[in-house]
């Protein structure tokens, strides 16, 4: 019954219900002609059938009813389902993704799982899932404690004057390996794969905090990165990094069956290594002594800022270049895919056939990529990073390196404009980007993310010829009571 079918979509929301008193029986039905997650409705007097060749098929074809329940409570007393007719329905795009960014601010279990209903319920089948980044380290490693013990909170371990009384509370929090199962597992039911990243060999300041043997005894001096983190690049010059890492992933691996791994990859600072004796050495003996040299100049030297870091051709982009490969053909050698923001394919030495990337800076860095045979996933910062601000005048919150992006804005943008057949022959999919920076709290994370989330998702799903922007206002509004947060209860760790 509908009761049935909607408490199995929104467990304890009281605003879904049966629209007919009795309910109205769905039966279904597969189709092996149909692709994965295409689907069939049909509607007849005596209820509907659902037609799908796989699960994805069967719930994208349930989520539709439950979008015509939520409809009809617009107008509960005169809502009937149609006698007849059919809905075929299929995705535009196989990756329909949404990233979240839980290094900057920790979201709990709870959250999590209400995130991903959300995407689900926007018919998104892919959750990037940041676990670590400069800030804070968030998944639980049984080779390394200190990772969580210490790299997964902030604000407390300082002395204050006595006067002042006790420090300041920790903050924070990480997921166990028992709550990353439940969430891969939920993630799975609703038809969602996750795609947990590690940020290397950059963003790693919280990690060389917990693990500070991994960096080389003999470095001095100090390049910055853009977001202002001293020293915060894995060194690829030391074996211990490889062995940590592996180790790490090795446990990672276990947790995520889908073996897709992302590396991270973006920002590596220009200057990154050249204070590190080991990693100059290095280098001169990839790309010799004036390289080398050149390379050592750097330290100490401030350059960097969004969007205008390229350090394609430098020292740095060797050394990284070199370290990527490495881990690739690991992570290969035990079956997975690597993702990599588009920086990973700087110096070319990445295997393209087992790779894919999330382009970010811009939408002709995409093409390039695309064109030169990358599989790449589409976010562009102008239209699909979620942290952006909606408006220019600082009457809205969020970020800015990108320009301000407006729900229309969002919803209008074509990922592909422009691409030729060869480019869009690598095109995986897009991707919503949650970077949590600026969402101090729940309502500027509603703010930011709502209804772009949803103006995203319809690119995803739905032919550009079948949008239409004034469709999309009309429903807009209604999305936040859409979203049913309430329930997004529990604890971190
Ligand atoms: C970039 C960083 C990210 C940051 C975001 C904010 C990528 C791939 N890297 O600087 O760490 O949170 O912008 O918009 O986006």
């Amino acid at each position: 019954s509908f009761a049935a079918l909607a408490e199995a979509l929104f467990p304890g929301d009281a605003l879904v219900r049966p629209v007919t008193e009795g309910g109205l029986p769905v039966a279904f039905e597969p189709d092996e002609a149909l692709p994965g997650e295409a689907y069939r409705l049909d509607f007849a007097p005596n209820g509907v059938v659902v037609t799908a060749h796989s699960e994805a098929g069967y719930l994208y074809g349930l989520i539709t009813l439950g979008q015509i329940l939520r409809g009809a409570l617009r107008h509960p007393a005169t809502f009937l389902f149609p006698a007849s007719g059919r809905i075929a329905d299929a995705p535009a795009l196989g990756w329909r993704g949404t990233h979240l960014d839980v290094s900057r601010q920790f979201y709990s279990t709870g959250e999590i799982k209400a995130l991903i209903r959300i995407l689900a319920w926007n018919k998104m089948n892919r959750f990037h899932w940041h676990l670590s980044d400069d800030e804070a380290w968030r998944i639980e490693i049984d080779a390394y404690p200190a990772l969580t013990e210490v790299a997964a909170w902030r604000g407390h371990g300082f002395a204050l004057p006595p006067l002042l009384g006790t420090g300041p509370q920790k903050t924070g929090g990480y997921y166990t390996k028992a709550a990353i199962r439940e969430i891969v597992a939920y993630a799975k039911s609703l038809g969602v794969t996750v795609v947990p990243e590690i940020d290397i060999p950059g963003h790693c300041y919280a990690m060389l905090k917990a693990i500070p043997e991994l960096r080389d005894p003999g470095e001095s001096g100090e390049y910055f990165s853009v977001q202002g983190f001293p020293n915060n690049c894995l060194n690829p010059a030391r074996e211990e990094t490889y062995s940590v890492l592996e180790t790490i992933f090795n446990e990672i691996i276990a947790l995520f069956p889908d073996r897709i791994i992302h590396i991270g990859a973006d920002e590596v600072p220009i200057g990154a290594w050249s204070g590190s004796p080991i990693a100059l050495a290095r280098l001169e003996s990839v790309a010799g002594k004036p390289a080398a040299e050149a390379h050592a100049r750097r330290n100490n030297v401030v350059t960097n800022h969004h969007g205008a870091d390229e350090i394609e051709g430098s020292g740095a982009a060797v050394l990284q270049a070199e370290f990527l490969a490495r881990i690739q053909k690991f992570l290969a050698s035990r079956g997975c895919i690597t993702g990599g923001w588009e920086e990973a394919a700087h110096g070319h030495v990445i295997d393209k056939a087992k790779v894919y990337l999330v382009g970010w800076r811009n939408h002709e860095i995409s093409a390039a990529l695309a064109g030169e045979g990358y599989d790449i996933v589409v976010s562009p910062g102008q239209a699909y990073y979620l942290d952006m601000s909606q408006a220019t005048d600082w009457s809205e919150p969020g970020a800015g390196w990108a320009g301000y992006s407006s729900p229309e804005k969002t919803y209008r943008f074509d990922p592909t404009a422009g691409w030729s057949e060869a480019q869009r022959a690598h095109f995986l999919g897009i991707q919503a980007c949650i970077w949590s920076e600026p969402m101090a709290d729940r309502a500027i994370f509603d703010r930011l993310v709502f209804p772009r989330l949803s103006a995203i998702a319809e690119s995803g799903w739905t032919r550009a010829c079948d949008k239409s922007w004034e469709r999309f206002r009309s429903i807009a509004g209604l999305m936040p009571i859409l979203y049913g947060w309430q329930d997004a209860s529990g604890e971190g760790a």
